[in-house]
């Protein structure tokens, strides 16, 4: 069996990490079964924070690590909240009701979000994999599924939020599940097939 450690807290991502990667042989766990600390998010791109977490859950625990950061980016607020996302308020409702209250009536809802995944494996030795879903802002949240700013996202070629369309459709065309796509095709090929 082979453990890969998900640097993440979120429990909502935890389970679409879970129900998207789905690897034989392979057991997810997240780093709180290990070490009970809360990892600092100061980077100011997805990049630098999905990085730090990754090699500090690897340097803890000695296995290999998966790091994700994400955000929401809305064109008409000059990309915010994007590296913020989770910072941007104190819980979701809050965090919904800003972007809301800022984007006001404006025409222009185009947004996207964006994951970046890096997976840690050895000392300096990692890899990095990225997803993005364009849509646009919602008037008004609905729907009760998936988490963050679900309610309010609407992807391309859609009428429903995220949180509407549920989580096959979301975990299919999802900024998590085209970067986590890429990562299993590079994890398939040199942690797999090299071992047949
Ligand atoms: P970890 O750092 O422990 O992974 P987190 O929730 O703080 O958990 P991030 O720092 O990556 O995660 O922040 C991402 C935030 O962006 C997240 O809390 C949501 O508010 C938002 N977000 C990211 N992906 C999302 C998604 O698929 N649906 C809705 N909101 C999302």
């Amino acid at each position: 069996m082979f453990i890969i450690v998900l640097a993440t807290r979120n429990q909502k991502k935890i389970e679409e990490i879970n129900q998207i990667l789905n690897i034989r042989n392979v057991v997810l766990r997240p780093y709180h079964e290990y070490i009970d600390i809360h990892i600092p998010e100061p980077g100011e791109t997805l990049l630098e924070n999905s990085l730090l977490k990754a090699e500090f859950v690897h340097r803890i625990t000695k296995l290999p690590a998966l790091g994700e950061d994400s955000g929401l980016f809305v064109e008409a607020l000059n990309g915010a909240p994007g590296v913020l996302s989770a910072r941007y308020e104190v819980n979701d409702k809050k965090r919904i009701e800003r972007v809301l209250r800022e984007l006001g009536n404006s025409k222009n809802r185009k947004a996207w979000f964006r994951a970046v995944i890096v997976y840690y494996y050895d000392i300096k030795k990692y890899e990095v994999f990225e997803g993005e879903i364009e849509g646009r802002i919602a008037y008004e949240p609905r729907g009760e599924s998936g988490f963050g700013y679900d309610p309010i996202f609407i992807p391309f070629g859609y009428k429903e939020t995220f949180a509407e369309l549920g989580p096959v459709i979301k975990n299919k065309i999802s900024h998590r599940a085209k970067a986590l796509k890429k990562f299993k095709k590079f994890f398939i090929r040199n942690f797999v097939e090299r071992q047949k």
